[in-house]
């Protein structure tokens, strides 16, 4: 059977749990589309994130992989559009590191497109009810960081896709008029999106984007 990466984080900046590492941990062993899933949790820190993904990928060689990682406030499943080569720091990730306007790839494209479905992905989880927006920017901290070196590091491998998706808060995260969303939806919303993912060649060509 084929494999499938999920990874989530370990939680971060303070908090004692992150919804991206819980997800990670319920898809492990699940079969999506005759697949296996394999979920693992990576560290939040520059450096090490894409070193132990990089570890995954030779070990399991999946055909696709998601990375799932929280962002605290939107209230939305968001695909990441894009993942830019630049970490900018605000908080210090799990090492105590921060770096601020460096190159995660010296010399690397500024750039790189995610070859998930973005678009195909958020209009199956609105069909299913599950708030879903195509996201522009996965910032510039450790999930940025982690996507883009995993987008590098299939570079020259088309028939892999990868890619990123955000989730919102758990609700025992969210503070007074934070969103969030359970976590069974956010399990099941992953796990859409590995299904769309498998299935889908060509993304939709809706309009998704943000007048401003
Ligand atoms: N979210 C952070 C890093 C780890 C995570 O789950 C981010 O959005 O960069």
């Amino acid at each position: 059977m084929k494999n499938v990466l999920v990874t989530g984080f370990e939680p971060f900046g303070g908090e004692t749990t992150n919804p991206s590492q819980e997800i990670a941990r319920q898809l492990n062993g699940r079969v999506i589309g005759g697949r296996r899933v394999i979920g693992r949790i990576l560290p939040c820190v520059f450096g090490a994130a894409i070193e132990e993904l990089e570890g995954y990928l030779v070990e399991f060689s999946p055909e696709l992989i998601i990375g799932v990682g929280q962002a605290g406030g939107r209230a939305e499943i968001t695909p990441e559009r894009i993942a830019i080569n630049v970490d900018d720091a605000r908080i210090a990730d799990n090492a105590g590191l921060q770096p601020i306007d460096r190159a995660i790839v010296k010399r690397g494209p500024a750039a790189y497109w995610s070859t998930l479905p973005v678009k195909a992905i958020a209009a199956a989880l609105r069909a299913k009810e599950i708030p879903a927006a195509v996201s522009q920017t996965a910032g510039t901290f450790v999930c940025n960081h982690a996507f883009y070196g995993l987008m590098h590091a299939l570079r020259k491998k088309p028939r892999i896709r990868g890619g990123f998706i955000h989730v919102p808060f758990s609700p025992a995260q969210a503070k007074k008029g934070q969103p969030s969303l359970p976590l069974e939806t956010m399990v099941e919303a992953i796990a859409t999106a590995v299904a769309v993912s498998l299935r889908t060649r060509r993304d939709l060509r809706v309009g998704e984007g943000q007048v401003s």
